[in-house]
């Protein structure tokens, strides 16, 4: 049976997001869902704009406040045009990123207040907040690794790169790490930490199970 879900994909540079997500996507598609796949920043002509203004290696210096009202902006735009209307007909979206990003890369990352962070979002987006929430857990300087062998790979296709925060400080990635992990353990019901550093096959039979329980519980 058909229903809506929305589940987020969070964790720190190459934990394996985008690679799950596809693999997630397919798996539930082969079941009968209808899935809606999006990313943020991103996910509308308007948020992939504000993307292009702050995640591109020559992006300026913006302060952290000024990320978090652009990343929100962006996120108003996908919650009210892509995220809503695909859960009110009764289908899964999985957000590669979402409202635990800004908390813990702003927030921890870059160490703003998170209360103030908390009251920007909950302006922007008031209670939304997803069904299901896995955060891909891994050491940085692993992570990072294996997102310079991707960007090694794309640079031979892109004439841009998208590596503005990796190439942040170790200290902030382990900052955002943390963050990632305190997050989950105040909304345990919501966020389920995963092992980003077994196989790809393993992290994604650790994925489906928590979902199918998931679709289960809510049929
Ligand atoms: N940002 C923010 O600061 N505040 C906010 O509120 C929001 C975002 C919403 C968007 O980047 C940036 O915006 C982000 C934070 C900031 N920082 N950065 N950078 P993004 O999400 O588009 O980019 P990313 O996090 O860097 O994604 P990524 O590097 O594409 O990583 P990923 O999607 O998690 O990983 P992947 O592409 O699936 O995998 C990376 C590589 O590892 C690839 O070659 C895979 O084949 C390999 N891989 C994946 N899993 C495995 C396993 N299990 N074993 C071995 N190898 C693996």
């Amino acid at each position: 049976m058909r229903q809506s879900l929305f589940i987020t994909f969070e964790g720190g540079e190459g934990s394996g997001k985008t690679t799950q997500i596809n693999r997630l996507s397919s798996y539930l598609i082969e079941q009968g869902q209808k899935v809606v796949t999006t990313r943020e920043p991103g996910g509308t002509p308007e948020a992939e704009a504000i993307r292009d203004l702050i995640v591109q290696r020559d992006a300026g210096d913006w302060t952290p406040m000024a990320e978090v009202l652009l990343f929100n902006a962006a996120r108003v735009m996908l919650v009210d045009k892509v995220i809503k209307p695909a859960l009110e007909t009764d289908k899964v979206v999985i957000s590669d990123r979402f409202l635990d990003s800004t908390v813990a890369y702003q927030g921890y990352g870059h160490e703003m207040d998170l209360k103030d962070i908390d009251a920007i979002q909950k302006l922007a987006v008031h209670d939304f907040v997803p069904d299901l929430t896995f955060i891909l857990d891994i050491d940085p300087e692993e992570g990072l690794k294996r997102s310079d062998r991707r960007l090694a790979g794309e640079k031979f296709v892109l004439d841009r790169q998208e590596d503005r925060y990796e190439n942040m400080e170790l200290e902030f990635h382990k900052r955002l790490r943390n963050g990632f992990l305190e997050i989950a353990k105040q909304e345990a019901e919501r966020c389920h930490v995963i092992d980003a550093t077994q196989d790809l096959d393993a992290v994604t039979e650790d994925i489906k199970k928590i979902v199918q329980s998931k679709l289960k519980v809510a049929a």
